[in-house]
């Protein structure tokens, strides 16, 4: 297969990170497009736990190009972090493996500052953020105020744009309590990182596109989940990009036509970290169970999942904008053991049945599932690699999921381990 985009079609940590991975061996090129270290990507690969956060999932391969694309919004300074504890894993990252886009706008100390205490204020509603300055960063990017990777290279440029972006700040901090940005301090501190930062700079575009016509196959690492995308997510219960398929291209470089398969990742259940709408939230020991068999706190904040019933409404909506092409399912180990399992199948709002989510907030917060009730399945599906070593009723409840969203299942998933996975054909 040429150019595939992967995404999470529900609210992220649906498993992607071990699903990239898989790809990634078939891949030339694994690009980044959109979020920042607000992503938590965990690989477990020989027993070995890798937890990424910034970096794509390929680097964890030998001889595969790693890109961070402009859709991204970096932190110089987790990324140094990031590398240097790879590192000590025995991971090699150099700019022989990792390419950042010249034009990919910086999050600075003061993107988290003003991020959590926007979380923080008293009166008005917390998003339920990771506290990461994502979204600040993409405001001042929009804003036209942003500093970005190639503004590194000359002192001049940094000034004039710290300087910008100040003047934004500091009136911002004084509405909120905090104390006006040390500007010295900041440009000592950029300048000190900058030497690290820019050996990895480059037109990724360009490298991009040249690597297209080469006939090399790159692969599109989304984070987060399509439900938290900024424009069709359960907004302002959202992260401030745009996670869906479409985004691989504006973030990279590459025009629409680059991508041939758009692979939508599914947990086999929901869950969500955060604030927001969730219909199929459980808050009984049925949700319990869930989060403890599917071990579902944050690999960056190590904040507890919210866990709840198969929503098949959400994920055919975001099979749809995404134009998934076929999804990957995981996580249907943590399933094993349930007498029943439910399935959301539509919504019930002021005596009608909605076929999917609206858009207005208090819609959302009022919508009540009609569930498809299913027989469960006592044997264990964990590590199954092939269809036939599975119980004929988790077959079923696998194409009855294909069933409800309209889109095929293309592969399946049974552990975190990378070769417990079930290609379906
Ligand atoms: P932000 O920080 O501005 O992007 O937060 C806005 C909303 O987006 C949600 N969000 C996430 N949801 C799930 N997983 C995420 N990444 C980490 C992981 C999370 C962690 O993969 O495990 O470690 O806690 C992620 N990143 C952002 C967030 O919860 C807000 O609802
Ligand atoms: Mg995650």
């Amino acid at each position: 297969m040429a150019n595939v985009v992967v995404v999470g079609a529900q609210w992220g940590d649906e498993g992607k990170g071990k699903i990239v991975d898989w790809l990634s061996e078939r891949a030339d090129v694994i690009a980044r497009f959109q979020g920042g270290h607000n992503a938590g990507h965990t690989l477990v690969i020989d027993g070995e736990v890798f937890k990424l956060s910034l970096l794509p999932s390929g680097i964890v391969r030998k001889g595969k190009r790693s890109v961070i694309g402009n859709g991204v919004v970096l932190d110089p300074w987790a990324l140094i972090d990031e590398i240097a504890r790879l590192t000590k894993q025995g991971v090699e990252v150099s700019p022989d493996n990792l390419m950042i886009a010249e034009n990919t706008p910086l999050i600075l100390p003061v993107h988290g500052e003003l991020d959590r205490a926007r979380e923080s204020q008293t009166g008005v509603a917390k998003i339920g953020t990771t506290g990461r300055g994502i979204g600040p960063a993409y405001e001042d990017k929009v804003g036209r105020r942003t500093v970005r990777v190639a503004d590194l290279a000359d002192r001049a440029t940094l000034e004039s744009r710290v300087d910008r972006l100040l003047v934004h700040h500091d009136a911002l901090r004084r509405g909120l309590g905090l104390p006006e940005v040390d500007r010295a301090a900041l440009m000592a501190k950029l300048e000190e990182i900058a030497p690290q930062i820019l050996p990895f700079a480059a037109p990724v575009w360009k490298v991009l596109n040249e690597d297209r016509r080469a006939g090399k196959r790159i692969l599109f690492e989304g984070a987060q989940g399509s439900l938290l995308d900024i424009d069709f997510g359960t907004y302002p219960f959202v992260t401030s990009s745009n996670t869906m398929s479409g985004m691989a291209a504006t973030g990279t470089g590459l025009g629409p036509n680059a991508i041939d398969f758009v692979l939508g990742i599914v947990k086999a259940y929901t869950t969500r970290v955060g604030e927001g709408p969730f219909p199929t939230e459980l808050q009984d020991a049925d949700g319990q169970r869930l989060g403890e068999r599917g071990h579902e706190f944050g690999t960056v904040t190590g904040r507890q999942r919210r866990c709840g019933w198969f929503d098949a409404v959400l994920v055919r909506q975001t099979c749809a904008t995404s134009g998934v092409s076929g999804i990957a399912l995981t996580k249907l180990d943590v399933l094993d053991g349930f007498d029943e399992l439910k399935i959301c199948t539509g919504y019930e709002l002021d005596g009608e049945t909605l076929d999917y989510l609206p858009t207005a907030a208090d819609q959302q917060a009022r919508v009540t599932p009609v569930y498809e009730t299913m027989k469960g399945w006592s044997e264990s599906t964990a590590g199954a690699r092939s269809w036939a070593d599975l119980p004929a009723e988790a077959i079923k409840y696998v194409r009855r999921v294909e069933e409800l969203i309209q889109c095929p299942v293309a592969l399946l998933s049974t552990s975190p381990e990378r070769d417990d996975t079930i290609l379906v054909t």
